[in-house]
């Protein structure tokens, strides 16, 4: 157990974008797991702020907007409000959720550039970057596409290639094109301010490698990125762009530039944590600056770096910071046998799930949790949500509730019959377990401390299994008429396990807690984790409720129906993928240049004999009449194609096709569906060339 004595602590989730809605991979990455540990730091009565908010810069942001047609600020309003509203749904209890267009936010960051920049903290350079002359602007990485080096997956970004992973500069990119106009950028100069991180490899490495200061163990996955970055070598990072969407780069002369959106972004944490003490009258400063604090960031596998590297690195160079304790970043979750993905709609989508279950949120958070990627990827499947739904939420924790409260109705009305926890060790001999509450939650306590909620989750779980034995084993019901004592015995501690069961799931399952504690007519400040283990949380005389569903049972038709959903999606994307074929290998200008193209009109048009396929044309392409034979005869009827205007491939070498000899070659387009159109355009006569 690695519990020390921290004054306060401050949590992060990573800012996710407003420019998408959110689905379950970003949920189980960053959000619940800091939910979980947020709410057992509460449950501790620790002193703890829960941050996040939208990042709402960078290309992220203006390629959206174009996309739909509209300015970056409708969109970050937009899918700020969106994400805002599903978290708040799903219980992520964040004390704020902000956002870095705020005013607040732009102060921030801008003064922490500044306090930086006094201190020389920054090299500025001119380089060369990436410049679209048609556009007239330069190119975020995200608007440069080309071939991965690594992969040769041929739509990886500027930044990243999302088929391997590999993170990426834009210049290794294979054939960069923009994003904007298509077309080949070229390089030009610009001035740009760098954090030189070369500088910062020895501390960052005794730091992260070694463990010296740190007061946690990292995880390895976490240690592990940061050990091939470090031993790969740090680069000076640019960390302004030319871009006119951002936080505007507060220096003289810098028109036009804004900051990296990875340098204002995680700054984004410490306006919030701001705009948090003023909306509660409190003081930001000690959580940002104050030794006795434990700053946490929870984060996805590809933000990394930028917390563990970067970030600290920023914070170290400011000197007033503290750095973060840990950063316990989970891996990607996949689902079905697939990457998830907004754009390509595979994913468990959070606003339409609740929309579509919105009684079902504590299903969803348990599968998650279950599911968590803490070491390795993972996967979330919709037959393991009903499985697990069905025989541990239903099955096991919903059966044994149900079971208790049932029993104390049937046999006392629904009041709590009288336990003396003293003489319980004495003569119960059937089963060992009163024992063993105090030692399951004394585990998931430490399981919680040291991040592995998947973990803690099952020792939780065990509770239930726990109590479904006891009553398995004792058989209340056919004790009743025997032994009167040793049933009320049973069903007072059944009861006093559920209002523990209450406290220990409330951080995986906060709707569920309130239910549990809603049947006992507990008040929610039992809800302390303190209370934890106790067997006199229900008093003797109190009424228990008489129960209503826990958990629905999930039938086939809703996995059959989300599977269809699935399956209808992934029959689009495969045609998709086949619909356009690969480009072919580049040709030069005089390859194109020897190509003679004309237009022309079928002037006459007919079957070519014993060939179904066939039809044979006379085209007049002004300077003279050619006979013409192509396969087409499938798709048109040769009399309606007299007078078809037609583009024409007139220097091809002739050729004898069913003993008739083509001169040229008619060009037609095709779709995915195989249908053909004539290429051309109507206003052009025969004989124009076409070049
Ligand atoms: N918005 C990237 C992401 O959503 C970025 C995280 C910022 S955390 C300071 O994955
Ligand atoms: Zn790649």
């Amino acid at each position: 157990m690695q519990e020390q004595n921290f004054k306060r602590y401050l949590v992060t989730s990573a800012l996710p974008y407003a420019n998408g809605p959110l689905h379950i991979g970003h949920i189980a990455g960053a959000y619940l797991p800091a939910d979980i540990y947020v709410r057992y730091l509460r449950l501790k009565k620790k002193d703890v702020v829960y941050v996040s908010g939208s990042d709402e810069h960078g290309a992220a942001i203006t390629i959206q907007a174009k996309k739909e047609g509209v300015s970056p600020q409708e969109i970050v309003d937009k899918y700020h409000e969106l994400n805002k509203q599903c978290f708040e749904q799903f219980g992520i209890s964040f004390d704020i959720y902000h956002r870095t267009s705020s005013e607040l936010h732009h102060k921030t960051s801008s003064e922490y550039f500044t306090a930086l920049n006094d201190k020389g903290v920054f090299e500025v350079k001119e380089s060369e970057q990436f410049y679209d002359e048609e556009a007239k602007q330069f190119l975020a990485d995200r608007y440069i596409t080309g071939t991965c080096p690594k992969c040769s997956n041929e739509n990886a970004y500027g930044d990243q290639c999302e088929n391997c992973g590999s993170t990426l500069s834009p210049t290794e990119l294979m054939n960069p094109k923009s994003t904007l106009s298509g077309n080949e950028p070229i390089l030009k100069k610009t001035k740009l301010w760098y954090l030189p991180l070369n500088k910062d490899e020895d501390w960052l490495k005794e730091w992260i490698l070694e463990g010296k200061g740190q007061n946690e163990k990292w995880k390895k996955n976490v240690v592990g990125q940061c050990k091939s970055w470090l031993n790969e070598g740090l680069l000076p990072r640019a960390i302004t762009r030319d871009l006119d969407w951002g936080v505007p780069v507060p220096v003289e002369g810098a028109d036009g530039k804004v900051l990296y959106v990875w340098l204002d972004a995680p700054i984004g944490y410490i306006s919030a944590t701001k705009q948090w003490a003023i909306d509660n009258n409190k003081d930001w400063k000690p959580y940002w600056q104050d030794k006795e604090t434990k700053l946490l960031h929870f984060i996805g596998k590809d933000n990394i770096v930028f917390h563990s590297i970067i970030f600290p690195v920023i914070l170290k160079a400011h000197g007033d910071y503290i750095l973060p304790t840990n950063v316990p970043a989970n891996e990607f979750m996949n689902m079905e046998g697939d990457k998830m993905s907004t754009s390509r709609r595979w994913s468990v989508q959070l606003d339409l799930y609740l929309k579509e279950f919105p009684d079902k949120v504590d299903e969803l958070r348990y599968v998650t949790a279950k599911n968590f990627p803490s070491t390795s990827d993972s996967e979330f499947t919709w037959k393991d949500y009903q499985e697990k739904i069905n025989s541990e939420l239903v099955g096991t924790l919903g059966n044994f509730v149900n079971r208790v409260l049932v029993l104390t109705n049937k046999y006392y009305d629904g009041v709590v019959p009288h336990f003396d926890p003293e003489s319980f060790r004495e003569d119960d001999t059937s089963i060992e377990w009163h024992e063993n509450i105090n030692e399951v939650v004394t585990k998931i306590a430490n399981h919680l401390e040291l991040y592995e909620f998947r973990e803690a989750l099952n020792q939780v779980m065990e509770l239930a299994r726990m109590g479904n034995k006891y009553l398995a084993e004792t058989e209340p019901w056919k004790l009743v008429k025997e032994d009167e004592e040793a049933v009320k015995r049973i069903m007072n501690i059944s009861i006093q396990l559920i209002a523990n069961i209450a406290i220990v799931a409330e951080p995986y399952l906060p709707n569920t807690s309130k239910k549990l504690l809603s049947f006992l007519n507990l008040p929610e400040s039992i809800l302390d984790w303190s209370n934890a283990g106790r067997l006199d949380l229900v008093m003797t005389g109190s009424k228990v409720n008489k129960p209503t569903l826990l958990f629905a049972k999930i039938e086939d038709e809703m996995i059959e129906a989300q599977l269809a959903k699935l399956n209808a999606q992934k029959e689009k994307l495969d045609a998709q993928k086949t619909k356009f074929k690969p480009v072919k290998p580049e040709i030069t200008f005089d390859d194109f240049q020897k190509m003679d193209i004309r237009t022309g009109i079928i002037i006459e048009a007919e079957k070519v004999p014993k060939a179904d396929k066939l039809l044979q044309f006379k085209v007049d392409l002004g300077f003279e009449s050619r006979t013409i034979v192509s396969g087409i005869a499938e798709h048109f009827e040769a009399d309606n194609l007299i007078g078809q205007k037609v583009t024409v491939l007139v220097n091809l070498a002739p050729r004898k096709i069913r003993g008739v000899e083509s001169q040229g070659m008619i060009l037609l387009a095709e779709n995915a569906e195989g249908d053909l159109t004539f290429v051309g355009s109507n206003d052009a006569g025969a004989g124009e060339e076409v070049n």
